[in-house]
């Protein structure tokens, strides 16, 4: 398991020289710089590869995340052939330099979504969480989206009405930049009503038609990404179920079973993240990573716990509802029956995904969900699994 660490490049808070103290080596990251849909250019993943390579601190470029699908092939509007051609330009981009793993997701419009980005933790500190009556309070009363009390019980639509009557302006206005955090461009942030223009463009697509849109993009990608020995592998979506009156397709076990069934090929994987996947408590996490373990190519770890009405928060690591031993002995295992076959790339990168706001992250403004201590925290707690269970392997076997 190569422990590694997102980083948001050098406009990051977090500074290559703090990372290295984790104990993390593999560095996930991004152009984020380049627009959606434009080609990476090698010169400029060089760039990047050797300001972290040449840190000194034994860190290298490990995975990709994200090289992001533009929303019009996520929309399969207009002529695609340049997007697509593009995509595949910046896979043998990074294939050239030397970069295999390359994460994206296909969730239409939003990335993440959460309703607080600083939750109260009993013992301090803070971490995300998704609120079912908030989420339905900015929905029904705040955006006014058409049918959306249709997707909430009639318990949490009342709670999302009394929050809405006792809620000032000011919280109103705060539960919008937490819905809004989310947005993939990181950069792009909308108000009301410019979140209902961009829903708009969405209308008339359902479920069938964005799978449609995918497996096309799959046909389109994964034979190159194939014979170039990339690794493609799709993040699921988070939380895994549709949201905004937008379809999701990528959130549950059979959902993976699909995708993974459109192009059978090794670089067409999954992003196994514990916490997008385990927001469902129709998906059994360890199962999941059990069924597709050859064709993961990177572990997102963090834990949920669920409330019965459909909130959650990001609980530490280890203190969820998803058995984190349990899924990263399936993951060792995974590595050992690669290592068995003789696969010189058997190791997988793995990322302590998200943590709580702890002692020096409060008030340091890193990106939400990612701050120092609180990741650190995470990783520390898994590289003491990892540690166990190989040496478990190693001498009891
Ligand atoms: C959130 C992340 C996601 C993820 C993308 C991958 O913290 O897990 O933003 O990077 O969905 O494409």
């Amino acid at each position: 398991m190569l422990e590694s660490w997102r980083w948001y490049g050098p406009f990051d808070k977090i500074k290559l020289a703090e990372i290295a103290q984790t104990g993390a080596s593999g560095i996930v990251t991004a152009l984020h710089e380049i627009p959606y849909g434009e080609v990476w250019p090698v010169e400029t993943i060089r760039a990047r590869q050797s300001e972290i390579a040449e840190s000194g601190l034994g860190l290298h470029w490990a995975v990709v995340e994200s090289l992001p699908v533009h929303e019009n092939i996520k929309r399969g509007e207009g002529d695609l052939t340049a997007f697509f051609a593009n995509y595949r330009q910046s896979l043998a981009n990074l294939a050239a330099c030397g970069i295999r793993t390359v994460c994206y997701n296909f969730m239409p419009l939003l990335d993440w979504t959460r309703t607080r980005l600083d939750a109260p933790v009993s013992r301090g500190g803070t971490c995300l969480r998704f609120e079912a009556h908030e989420m339905a309070a900015f929905e029904v009363h705040m955006l006014k989206r058409r049918g959306a009390e249709a997707d909430y019980p009639p318990e949490v639509l009342e709670k999302a009405r009394t929050w809405h009557e006792t809620s000032d302006e000011n919280t109103r206005q705060r539960l919008l930049a937490g819905i809004m955090a989310g947005l993939p461009g990181a950069y792009d942030r909308y108000d009301v009503e410019g979140l209902r223009q961009a829903l708009e463009h969405y209308e008339g697509i359902g479920h069938a038609e964005l799978q449609a849109n995918y497996a096309r993009f799959l046909a389109e990608i994964v034979p190159a990404a194939e014979e170039l020995g990339m690794r493609l592998c799709v993040h699921p979506d988070d939380p895994p179920r549709d949201i905004l009156g937008l379809p999701r397709i990528v959130s549950s076990e059979e959902d993976v079973a699909w995708v993974l069934a459109q192009q059978d090929a090794r670089a067409n994987g999954l992003t196994l993240c514990s916490g997008s996947l385990g927001a469902n408590p129709a998906n059994d996490v360890p199962a999941i990573a059990r069924r597709f373990a050859d064709r993961i190519h990177f572990a997102h770890l963090r834990n949920v716990r669920k409330d019965s009405d459909g909130s959650f928060e990001e609980a530490a690591h280890l203190e969820g509802d998803t058995d984190m031993v349990a899924l990263v002995a399936v993951l060792i295992g995974e590595e050992a029956r690669r290592r068995a076959e003789g696969r010189p790339d058997w190791t997988i990168p793995f990322r302590p995904d998200h943590g709580h706001e702890l002692l020096s992250d409060i008030g340091r403004g890193t990106h939400p969900g990612y701050p120092l201590i609180g990741r650190m925290r995470g990783l520390a707690e898994l590289r003491g699994i990892v540690r166990a269970l190989t040496h478990e392997r190693t001498h009891f076997a």
